[in-house]
């Protein structure tokens, strides 16, 4: 299994807010390469499936409706050491916690509109990633 990709997602408030160009930009600069690239919409049932490791916990119903609520960019990112540095090049899950200079520091107003997805390990980024593209999406 690769250990040079992760999966990202800008969320819902972060497109409302005009800032897919930005947070692209951002993750360019970080030196991220582009695998594949998606502007789409989860229905309340992908949302669910996507997000099905945290079913059991107390916020997956608000995370649900929420990554439901409008349209999303998902992506496949290529780097050295993927994982851990898009996490990160985000910063932490609160964004008010969130180091100055992360993305979510930067575009980010609540621990539940907090701008961007990252995958946690390998295993997820795979499985992420093969949620939303398919081989001929990828390059
Ligand atoms: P993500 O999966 O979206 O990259 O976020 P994360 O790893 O930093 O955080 P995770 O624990 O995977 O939680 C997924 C999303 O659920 C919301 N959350 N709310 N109210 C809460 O205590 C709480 N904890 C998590 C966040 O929006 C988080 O991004
Ligand atoms: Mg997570």
């Amino acid at each position: 299994m690769s250990t040079n990709r992760t999966f990202t997602m800008i969320k819902p408030d972060a497109v409302a807010n005009g800032h897919i160009g930005s947070i692209l930009n951002d993750i360019t600069n970080a030196g991220f390469k582009i695998i594949a690239l998606k502007y789409t919409k989860l229905t309340d049932e992908t949302a669910g499936q996507f997000y099905a490791v945290h079913a059991e916990r107390p916020f997956y119903k608000d995370l649900v409706s929420f990554m439901s609520s409008g349209p999303i960019v998902a992506a496949i990112l290529e780097k050295d050491n993927a994982i851990e540095d898009f996490r990160k090049l985000i910063g932490a899950t609160n964004p008010a916690e969130a180091a100055e200079g992360t993305i979510r520091q930067k575009y980010a107003k609540s621990i539940d509109a907090n701008a961007v997805h990252g995958s946690d390990s390998d295993e997820n980024a795979e499985i992420e990633g093969n949620f939303f593209f398919k081989a001929d999406e990828r390059f």
